[in-house]
């Protein structure tokens, strides 16, 4: 087996120790770090996704599994972080209110950081005014907000709200994504900016930061 399915096999086994040092030893043998995020530690959360929805797999082993995805994320982190110094933006990152997904979040911020964003990074389950205060403690240029439940997707409006009451809508545009969500919803809400991957938030918030 290449190191791609071995990694990925070894993210829906939970095995983070088997995950650390196969990305190791591939990044070791050259294969660029994007190639191993994406063909190798994704497909893997991804595959288990498949397993959990199927009843073969239950959310410990879910849990389990986005663990060692996140062990492996660690270990790619600075082989994917460019040199340059000169910051494109700061972007106020963080998954909404009553949601604890965080991996999709965590390679938006990586993909961002990559790209020379400066990401303030607020975690999971984040209230809406906390968006809103740390957008002016950090005079964000974005304000990125994740979501993965559709029963949490309703709590982004909130953020606008919050942006609103404190004087930020229409400066710091929204950027909104994750799973369920659509162009056509980031529309229907009035956000600025969506995007479907971590690849296409790059571009969409270097498109944020032109307007
Ligand atoms: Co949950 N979960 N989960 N889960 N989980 C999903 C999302 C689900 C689709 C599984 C299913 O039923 N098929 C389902 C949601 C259904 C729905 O609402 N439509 C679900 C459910 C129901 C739940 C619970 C309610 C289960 C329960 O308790 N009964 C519960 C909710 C807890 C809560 O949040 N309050 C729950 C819990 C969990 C765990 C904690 C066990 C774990 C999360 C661990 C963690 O994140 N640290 C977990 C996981 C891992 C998943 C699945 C299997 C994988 C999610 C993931 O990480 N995908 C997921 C099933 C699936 O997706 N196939 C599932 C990989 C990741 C790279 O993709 O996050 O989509 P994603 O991110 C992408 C894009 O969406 C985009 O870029 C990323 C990279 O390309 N993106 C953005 C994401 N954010 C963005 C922001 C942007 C732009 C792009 O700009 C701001």
């Amino acid at each position: 087996m290449g190191y791609l399915s071995v990694i990925s096999q070894a993210v829906q086994n939970g095995d983070h120790n088997k995950v650390v040092q196969t990305v190791e030893e591939s990044l070791r043998d050259g294969m660029p770090a994007i190639d191993v995020l994406e063909k190798g530690l994704v497909p893997g959360i991804q595959a288990l996704g498949e397993r959990f929805k199927g009843g073969e797999v239950f959310l410990p082993e879910v849990l389990i599994s986005a663990r060692a995805m996140n062990r492996g994320v660690e270990v790619l982190n600075p082989h994917l972080t460019g040199e340059e110094t000169q910051k494109q933006g700061t972007v106020v990152l963080g998954t909404v209110e009553g949601d604890l997904h965080d991996i999709g979040k965590n390679l938006v911020k990586m993909m961002l950081e990559c790209n020379r964003f400066h990401v303030v990074d607020m975690g999971i389950d984040v209230p809406p005014t906390s968006f809103a205060d740390a957008a002016r403690e950090h005079k964000a240029d974005i304000v990125a907000v994740s979501s993965l439940l559709t029963v949490t997707m309703v709590n982004i409006p909130g953020v606008i709200d919050a942006l609103e009451k404190s004087g930020l809508r229409g400066k710091v545009p929204v950027m909104v994504g994750g799973a369920p969500l659509t162009r056509e919803f980031a529309d229907s809400i009035g956000a600025e900016g969506f995007a479907e991957d971590c690849a296409s938030a790059v571009d969409e918030a270097k498109r944020l930061m032109t307007h």
